[in-house]
């Protein structure tokens, strides 16, 4: 599925983050930037240890909830790792929605940054973090939509659902909103 927003796109894909060819891959990192399962556990095992060592030496206070970091991409075909860290879900009245959000804004800001004209997301928060995924799925293309219609750069935006479920998911909210 591909929304078109001006010079810029949005666009849902189920497969594997890491063999996207886009610019920029986004991370589903923890904030101790310290590695762990998921897609985490696939960029670093696919990218190789060059990603963990730059972060360690770049970050060495991690990165809080809500924001993200940048890194080259090892092994991977993009060229710049952005490590996101999104919320644990814990019944969405800790400011769930809004850190989500907050950290899809921030890897599009350093994306375009990083003059980026391709990115890809995963479902940021809805593995090992537990955010429901229809929630997940409202919040990021909101955020995504929200930007790319306000950025003067133009920017594809690639979703990577990892199954059928999540992609379902992302489908009925883009129809939703867009
Ligand atoms: N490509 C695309 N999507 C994937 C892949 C993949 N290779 N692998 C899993 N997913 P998660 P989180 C989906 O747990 O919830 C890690 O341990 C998965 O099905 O990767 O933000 C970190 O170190 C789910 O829909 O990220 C953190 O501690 C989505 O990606 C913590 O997990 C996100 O699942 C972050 O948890």
């Amino acid at each position: 599925m591909r929304v078109e927003i001006g010079r810029s796109a949005l666009e849902l894909h189920q497969g594997d983050i890491t063999d996207e060819t886009t610019d920029a891959t986004v991370n589903a990192a923890n904030s101790r930037l310290a590695g762990g399962g998921g897609v985490d556990g696939a960029i670093h095992r696919r990218g190789g240890p060059a990603i963990m060592a730059e972060t360690d030496a770049r970050y060495p206070e991690g990165c809080p909830t809500g924001s993200a970091v940048v890194s080259g991409a090892g092994d991977l075909a993009a060229r710049y790792v952005i490590h996101a860290v999104g919320p644990v879900w814990s019944g969405g009245n800790r400011s769930e929605a809004d850190l989500l959000a907050a950290a899809y804004r921030r890897c599009l800001e350093l994306a375009v940054d990083h003059d980026c004209r391709s990115i890809a997301f995963p479902s940021l928060s809805t593995g090992a973090y537990c955010y429901p995924t229809d929630q997940a799925a409202r919040v990021a293309l909101r955020t995504v939509l929200d930007f790319l219609r306000e950025t003067e750069e133009p920017l594809r935006v690639r979703f990577v659902l990892f199954d059928q479920g999540a992609y379902g998911a992302y489908a009925a909210a883009l129809e939703e909103l867009a």
